[in-house]
C-alpha cells in the first residue's frame, strides 16, 4: 500500500482509454489498495487508476467527510446501464486539476453496473453527490476530463494555464 503521485493535466496520460479489468488478482487488489491511500491523502471523494498512471478501469469512491469513519468503494469495470432525463448542476473539481473548479451538467440520477473486488456484479442507482462522482470518474476511464463538459474558451484557457504551469515546475526541477 502506498500513496503514488497524481498525473496532472496536461499529461497526455489522462486522455487515454483505460482497459477493462479481466479477474480480481493481488495486482487489482494492490492497485485499489494504492488508490484509496492516495485519494485519502490527497483528500479527494473519487479516483480512477489512470490518475495514478495505471490504464485500468477502476475506480474508488469514498464520500464520508474527515470526521466521519471511511467507507470506502472500489468499482471494477463500472458502466452506466440507465440516466434520468432530469439533470443536475454540480461544481466540481479533479485531483489532475487541482484547485480549479466549475459547475458541469450531467444526469441528476443513473444506475451504475459494476464488479466488486470479490469479482460479483453489482447494480446500484445513485444520485446526488455519488452520481456526479461516478459519472465524472468513468469519464477518466474513457480520457475525459470534467473540462471537457466546458465552453471550447473555459476549457482551453485552463490547459493554457496548466500547461504554463508544467513548464515552469519543468524550470524549477
Ligand atoms: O475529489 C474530488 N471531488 C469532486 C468534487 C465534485 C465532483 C467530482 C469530484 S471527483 C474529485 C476527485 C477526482 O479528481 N476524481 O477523479
Ligand atoms: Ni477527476
Amino acid at each position: 500500500m502506498a500513496i503514488k503521485p497524481l498525473v496532472i493535466l496536461p499529461d497526455p496520460q489522462l486522455k487515454r482509454v483505460s482497459e477493462p479489468v479481466t479477474t480480481v488478482t493481488p495486482d487489482i487488489r494492490a492497485l485499489a489498495a494504492d488508490m484509496l491511500d492516495t485519494m485519502y491523502d490527497a483528500p479527494g471523494i473519487g479516483l480512477a487508476a489512470i490518475q495514478i498512471g495505471v490504464a485500468k478501469r477502476v475506480v474508488t469512491i469514498d464520500l464520508a467527510k474527515q470526521d466521519e469513519e471511511r467507507s470506502p468503494i472500489v468499482f471494477l469495470n463500472p458502466e452506466i446501464t440507465w440516466e434520468s432525463e432530469e439533470m443536475a448542476l454540480y461544481e466540481e473539481g479533479c485531483l489532475s486539476i487541482p484547485e480549479y473548479y466549475e459547475e458541469v451538467e450531467r444526469p441528476a440520477v443513473v444506475k451504475v453496473r459494476y464488479m466488486d473486488l470479490d469479482g460479483k456484479t453489482q447494480e446500484v442507482e445513485v444520485d446526488g453527490l455519488m452520481s456526479t462522482c461516478i459519472q465524472h470518474e468513468i469519464d477518466h476511464l474513457d480520457g475525459v476530463l470534467f473540462i471537457d463538459h466546458l465552453s471550447k474558451l473555459k476549457r482551453d484557457r485552463c490547459i493554457k494555464k496548466f500547461a504554463k504551469q508544467a513548464k515552469e515546475r519543468e524550470r524549477g526541477a
